[in-house]
C-alpha cells in the first residue's frame, strides 16, 4: 500500500494524517464525460475506460454523470445545469474526487472545485499517474516525471491565487505538495530542465546501443498497439517459440500500461534468418502529448524500424477505433510509412477461425499458440523481401568486404579456398549488386 500512496501523488497529500486515512481507503471518484454530437469517438467505450484507468490508479467509483453536448463548456466543462446535478450526486455518494473525460484547462479546474468544493482531475493526470506507478527503470521514472511536472505547472501557478482565498483543506490541498514544489514556478522549471538533461545523458547511451544494434545488421521488428491488446504476450509466444534459451520473457498482463519500458529480443528463424523484435509502450485514447514527447526516446526504436506489427485485439468490439488511435499516434511519433502487418489477436475469443492470413493480416490468438508460424511467415516475406540468395568468392586481400557482409548480411556458410573466401550467404539486392564482380552465381 506504501507504494501506492507514494505514487499517486496527485491524488494523495503530504499531511501526515490524511496520507494515512487514505492509504487505507480508496478514494471515491465520479467519472464525468462530455458527449460531442456527432463525434466519431465512442463516448461510452471511453466512459469505461475513463473508469478502468481510475480503478487502475486505486480508486472506487461510485458515480458516473453523462452530458450530451454540440461543445465543451468553455468556462465550467459540463453546462451550469448539469452542475446541480453533479453536486447532488456527490453528496449523495460521498465523492471526493471528479474525474472528467477529456484534459481540463487550468481555469476550467479552478471553476469546478470552486463550485463543487471537491478535487476536479482529468483523464490525462489519470494516465499520468498510472505511468508513475508503472515506471520501473530510470528512464522511464525520469520519462514521467518531465510530463508530470509539464502538465502540473500551468496549473499550479493558476491554483496559487485561488488557494490564496483560503479555508480550503484536505484533499484541496493539492497533492503534489509532496513534490515542495508547488508554488514555485522556478524551481519546477528548474526541475524539468535537470530532469530533461540526465534523460539526455541517458539518451547518449541509447543511442550507443541503437548504433550496435545497426551494425549488427538485423532487421527491426517492433510491436506496436493498443494498451493491452496482447503485444507483451505475442513477443513471448515468439520468444518461447524462435529466442534463444536464456532469453527472458517479458510482462504480460491485463491490466492498462503493464509495459512501460522497451524490450528487444532476437529471434532466429528456422531457416538462419534472424531478427530484432521490440515490445512497446502501450498507446490510448488521448494520450496526453506532454507524454508521448517524453516518451520519445524509449519510442525511437518504433520509428527506427523495419516493420511494425501493428497488435489489435479483435475480440475488443470497439477495435476499428482502436486501429485508429494507434495510426494516429504512430503519425505524431513520426513513425508512420513504415512498413505494417495487422496482427489481429485474441482470435480465441471471437467466432473467426483461425489462423486465417489475408494479405497483410493475420487473424491469430498468442495465449492458445494459434498463428504465431503464420505471423513468422509473414514478417519473414516482408523483412527479407529484398533479399538476395548468393554464392561469392571474395580474394583474401579484400577483407573488409568480408567483413561488411559478416555484419551488413547472413553468411550461410563459408569455406576458405586457395583463391580466397568462397561464402554463400543473404544480402540486400543492393549489396550484390555493388559486389556483382565477386558473384559466381545468383541462388535465389
Ligand atoms: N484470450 C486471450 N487473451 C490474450 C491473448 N493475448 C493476450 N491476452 C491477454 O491480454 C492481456 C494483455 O496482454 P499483454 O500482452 O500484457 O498486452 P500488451 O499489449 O502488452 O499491454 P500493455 O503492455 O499494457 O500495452 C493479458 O491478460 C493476456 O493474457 C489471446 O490471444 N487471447
Ligand atoms: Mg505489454
Amino acid at each position: 500500500m506504501a507504494a501506492q500512496a507514494d505514487t499517486c501523488v496527485f491524488l494523495f497529500t503530504e499531511k501526515n494524517n490524511e496520507r494515512i486515512l487514505k492509504m487505507t481507503e480508496k478514494i471515491k471518484a465520479i467519472a464525468m464525460g462530455v458527449n460531442i454530437k456527432n463525434s466519431e469517438d465512442n463516448f461510452d467505450y471511453m466512459m469505461e475506460e475513463l473508469k478502468g484507468l481510475a480503478i487502475a490508479c486505486d480508486m472506487e467509483v461510485v458515480g458516473e454523470l453523462a452530458q450530451n453536448l454540440d461543445h465543451i463548456n468553455k468556462a465550467h466543462y459540463i453546462g451550469s445545469g448539469k452542475i446541480e446535478e453533479l453536486k447532488g450526486l456527490i453528496e449523495f455518494t460521498g465523492a471526493e474526487v471528479v474525474i472528467a473525460n477529456d484534459e481540463l484547462s487550468p481555469s476550467q479546474i479552478r471553476v469546478l472545485e470552486d463550485e463543487l468544493n471537491i478535487r476536479v482531475i482529468d483523464r490525462t493526470m489519470l494516465i499520468l499517474d498510472i505511468f508513475a506507478q508503472r515506471a520501473r527503470t530510470r528512464e522511464a521514472k525520469l520519462q514521467v516525471d518531465v510530463a508530470r511536472l509539464q502538465y502540473l505547472l500551468p496549473r499550479l501557478i493558476g491554483q496559487k491565487d485561488y488557494d490564496q482565498q483560503g479555508g480550503r483543506e484536505g484533499l484541496h490541498n493539492r497533492g503534489a505538495g509532496e513534490t515542495k514544489l508547488e508554488l514555485d514556478r522556478r524551481r519546477i522549471e528548474d526541475k524539468i530542465a535537470s530532469l530533461k538533461k540526465e534523460l539526455e545523458n541517458l539518451g547518449y547511451q541509447r543511442e550507443t546501443q541503437r548504433s550496435k544494434r545497426k551494425k549488427s545488421g538485423l532487421p527491426l521488428v517492433s510491436l506496436v498497439g493498443y494498451t493491452n491488446a496482447g503485444k507483451s504476450s505475442i513477443m513471448n509466444a515468439l520468444v518461447e517459440m524462435y529466442g534463444s534459451a536464456q532469453d527472458k520473457k517479458v510482462f504480460e498482463k491485463d491490466m492498462l500500461f503493464a509495459t512501460l519500458e522497451t524490450s528487444v529480443r532476437k529471434i532466429d528463424l528456422p531457416d538462419r534468418e534472424s531478427f530484432l523484435l521490440a515490445d512497446t509502450v502501450g498507446f490510448i485514447y488521448k494520450l496526453p502529448h506532454n507524454l508521448i514527447k517524453a516518451f520519445r526516446s524509449t519510442l525511437e526504436e518504433v520509428v527506427d524500424s523495419d516493420l511494425l506489427l501493428h497488435v489489435i485485439d479483435y475480440s475488443e468490439a470497439n477495435h476499428e477505433k482502436f486501429i485508429e488511435v494507434t495510426e494516429e499516434t504512430l503519425r505524431e511519433i513520426g513513425a508512420d510509412g513504415i512498413p505494417v502487418i495487422q496482427v489481429f489477436n485474441k482470435t480465441d475469443l471471437t467466432d473467426t477461425e483461425m489462423p486465417l492470413v489475408v494479405n497483410n493480416r493475420v487473424y491469430l490468438s498468442a495465449k492458445e499458440r494459434i498463428g504465431i508460424k503464420e505471423l513468422v511467415q509473414l514478417i519473414s516475406d516482408e523483412i527479407f523481401k529484398d533479399f538476395v540468395e548468393c554464392e561469392m568468392l571474395i580474394p583474401y586481400d579484400q577483407g573488409q568486404i568480408l567483413s561488411y557482409f559478416h555484419e551488413n548480411a547472413h553468411v550461410l556458410k563459408i569455406e576458405y579456398e586457395e583463391e580466397g573466401a568462397r561464402i554463400i550467404l543473404e544480402c540486400k539486392e543492393s549489396d550484390y549488386e555493388k559486389y556483382q564482380d565477386y558473384s559466381v552465381s545468383r541462388i535465389k
